[in-house]
């Protein structure tokens, strides 16, 4: 199945948009524009926030922002996914919206306030994505990595990838009320092209590992979205937090996270059963993530699908985050032809699952998949991470041509 979307084209065409949308809706040209990626993480799932090790992959799916200064003390923005619900808000005032509009003006008062709009009085901003949204594919992550790089453009900053991912997750904690962990942003960041990218969560350090030629990624949609989900994504981090406390009850040099616990120290710790069985999680998981990628790295295919399956019952039984449409959707790709392994990707209770797959059968498992349920199946490709680019002054009068 061709997705009109991964078309070489579709950088462009959503910049178009984007563009467009901006002028139509505020009447003003915008110069400055910022890319960002989805993503799907290939494993290390629900560690990042425990300092974890997680290899995730920048796909090729992005959200491209304009902006442009505008006089008046406010955020102004509208998108290609909410057309109806155009936001205009005071920047005192940010902190009142919900939903889409949180996260481009929760970016840009972040930027503010830490100095980065200085001589700017006011932001439009207009949003064009193909990362389909709810997925478990980070269209929230993209959205802020796109804003903070359109956002730096416009007040001609500079600034290092890992400061663009934090400044996207400050906006993700303090106004949309996740408390996520860092990955999503720096994959979104510093994505690699034909790559997925080991993250250690701890020191912030990252390894490109090449994805085999022979391998496609398969991302296929439950179609369940995950969005209502951020009480249980907190409620596990809480769980592993305490989890830390009691293995580090006693100890002289207490562990500054999670992952350098050994299955000893949490076999042996005086805690809850449930916040044990959380931290078994993270620990095997996070064993699992280095092997996965030492088993990339030689192509040896059939363990990282081993390694992938295990990871999924895992997050089933021991996280419990997963739900029975994605155990569904696992269990379908795993039987079929030249599947390696599947399990789910993202915070969990819906959203997609990921597969590994021969190269030769991807685009058969992608219509089994649409058979077993999926809503929506694709094969996707490891892409670069964001950036950000000035808008041609001619673009508006080039497309005017191009259409005469
Ligand atoms: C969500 C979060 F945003 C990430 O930080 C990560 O914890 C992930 O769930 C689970 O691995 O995407």
């Amino acid at each position: 199945m061709v997705d009109p979307s991964l078309q070489p084209d579709a950088g462009d065409a959503l910049l178009a948009e984007a563009d467009s949308l901006h002028e139509a809706t505020f009447h003003a040209v915008a110069r400055h524009a910022g890319h960002a990626p989805g993503r799907v993480n290939l494993i290390g799932e629900h560690v990042d926030y425990c300092g974890g090790l997680v290899l995730p992959m920048a796909i090729d799916r992005r959200t491209v922002v304009v902006a442009a200064a505008c006089d008046q003390p406010v955020v102004c923005a509208v998108s290609d996914a909410a057309l109806d619900d155009a936001v205009t808000i005071a920047w005192g005032d940010v902190a009142t919206l919900k939903g889409w509009g949180a996260y481009v003006a929760g970016v840009a008062e972040i930027m503010r306030r830490e100095g980065m709009l200085a001589g700017i009085e006011g932001v439009t901003i207009a949003v064009a994505s193909d990362v389909p949204l709810g997925a478990g594919l980070s269209s929230s992550a993209s959205l802020e990595v796109a804003t903070v790089m359109a956002l730096i453009a416009l007040s001609e900053q500079q600034r290092s990838p890992e400061e663009v991912a934090r400044i996207a997750r400050r906006a993700e904690h303090e106004f949309a009320g996740v408390p996520c962990g860092i990955m999503d942003q720096t994959i979104s960041v510093m994505g690699v092209a034909g790559c997925a990218l080991l993250l250690d969560c701890l020191d912030g350090s990252t390894r490109p590992v090449p994805l085999p030629t022979d391998v496609a990624v398969v991302v296929a949609d439950t179609g369940v979205s995950h969005a209502l989900a951020t009480g249980e994504y907190a409620l596990r981090r809480a769980s592993c937090e305490r989890a830390l406390a009691a293995v580090n009850a006693g100890r002289t040099a207490p562990l500054a996270a999670l992952r350098q616990a050994t299955a000893a120290d949490v076999a042996g710790a005086s805690m809850d059963e449930v916040d044990r069985r959380r931290a078994r999680h993270v620990v095997e998981e996070c064993d699992r993530v280095a092997w996965f990628a030492a088993a990339m790295e030689a192509g040896d295919l059939s363990t990282c699908g081993i390694l992938m399956n295990r990871s999924h019952e895992s997050l089933r039984v021991l996280h419990e985050v997963s739900c029975p449409e994605l155990d569904r959707l696992a269990a379908a790709a795993r039987s079929c032809e030249g599947v390696f392994g599947a399990r789910m990707t993202g915070g969990g209770f819906g959203g997609s699952i990921v597969a590994l797959v021969a190269e030769a059968r991807a685009e058969a498992v992608v219509g089994e998949l649409i058979g077993a349920g999926a809503t929506r199946a694709f094969v996707t490709h490891a892409a670069a991470g964001a950036r950000s680019e000035r808008i041609r002054p001619d673009r508006a009068r080039r497309k005017d041509e191009s259409a005469s």
